[in-house]
């Protein structure tokens, strides 16, 4: 047996060399009957995050740090500044009077914003000015910038596709120049694209949503009208997804985002999908189950299920939550599984 042993070990060592390794040493650990993730359950509140925040804003500016963001590191995956496997997510901090300078860069980007009104982010020099529970599009490539004419402090929840760009090492980026803004405030991208129309003519550049502003006055009166019209589901309640107005599917290409309602006293089932999800609370109180951990979620805080953890949503209060995932990247891919219940 030693002999056998000793015998693979010697032709090991020969291929290795060659920089060639057997198969079936790793075969198991590889391919593996479900999903095996480092990632794990975890959970930002804002009571720990705002401070920490403020603290940030006091340490560097928007402008040297070009964005002012702690980045939210899941704890299987400290280092690699991301909070799944495939998603990076931040909280930028952006003061009175500050300005975060152009830039743009393969990986798209999206915001929920968790606090302040009247911070603007920029897209090609066309500001949109954002409020709280307002979910805003960064395509990739885009020159973006951000700056804060109001008197109130803004954060916002990033959530950006760069582990998916970096597997496939397919990222650029540059800075850009000074940016003369066009006017407008993003209410003509609404009039372009966000109200079942769009101008004659048009033709898609991109994958990404031509509108890229989904103000949370909207999309709450569309939820809420949604859950009186029907029962909720049993393990998710009342859920939205947003979309690209133009072709109906997801609102970006490699990242997808949800509203949803969870009625008080609602006690969801559980269940299970391959995208690993991170929740932004909106409104309300309540529990998520996941893994043997109890996560008490109030207004602002940031959790995340990984992928193929059965996990119950439980509603203290009226609850609405915000989540993005990569199940668009996933089902474009074909390999998008769920499991309710
Ligand atoms: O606002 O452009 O959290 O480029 C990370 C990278 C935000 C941004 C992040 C970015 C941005």
């Amino acid at each position: 047996m030693d002999d056998v042993r000793a015998r693979r070990e010697a032709f090991y060592r020969r291929i290795d060399d060659s920089h060639c390794a057997p198969l079936w040493e790793v075969l198991h650990g590889l391919i593996t009957p479900t999903p095996s993730t480092p990632c794990q359950p975890c959970h930002w509140p804002w009571a720990t995050m705002w401070p920490y925040l403020q603290d940030s804003g006091r340490i560097i500016s928007a402008e040297e740090a070009e964005r002012r963001v702690l980045v939210l590191e899941n704890p299987g995956l400290r280092g690699r500044s991301r909070i799944t496997h495939s998603l990076y997510a931040g909280l930028q901090l952006i003061l009175p009077g500050e300005a975060a300078p152009p830039h743009r860069h393969s990986q798209s980007a999206m915001r929920f914003v968790l606090q302040g009104k009247g911070a603007f982010t920029a897209v090609d020099g066309r500001r949109i000015t954002m409020n709280e529970g307002d979910f805003v599009i960064t395509p990739a490539w885009a020159f973006h910038d951000h700056g804060n004419p109001s008197s109130e402090p803004m954060v916002w929840l990033d959530g950006l596709d760069v582990p998916i760009v970096e597997l496939f090492d397919a990222q650029f980026m540059e800075k850009g120049d000074t940016v003369s803004y066009r006017g407008g405030d993003g209410q003509e991208n609404l009039a372009e694209f966000g109200a079942t129309m769009k101008p004659v003519g048009f033709q898609p550049a991109s994958k990404t949503s031509p509108l890229c502003w989904y103000p949370y006055a909207r999309s709450r009166e569309a939820l809420l009208a949604f859950a009186r019209s029907q029962a909720p589901h049993p393990c998710w309640g009342h859920k939205l997804q947003y979309v690209n107005p133009v072709t109906g599917g997801w609102a970006m290409p490699t990242i997808g985002t949800f509203l949803q309602y969870l009625p008080q006293g609602f006690d969801g089932t559980p269940y299970r999908s391959t995208d690993a999800t991170v929740y932004a609370v909106r409104e309300g109180s309540g529990v998520c189950r996941i893994g043997g951990l109890e996560l008490r979620f109030g207004p602002r805080d940031v959790f995340v299920c990984p992928s193929w953890m059965p996990y119950t949503l439980h509603a203290d209060t009226d609850a609405i939550l915000f989540s993005f995932s990569d199940r668009p990247a996933q089902q474009s891919l074909d390999i998008w599984r769920e499991q309710a219940g």
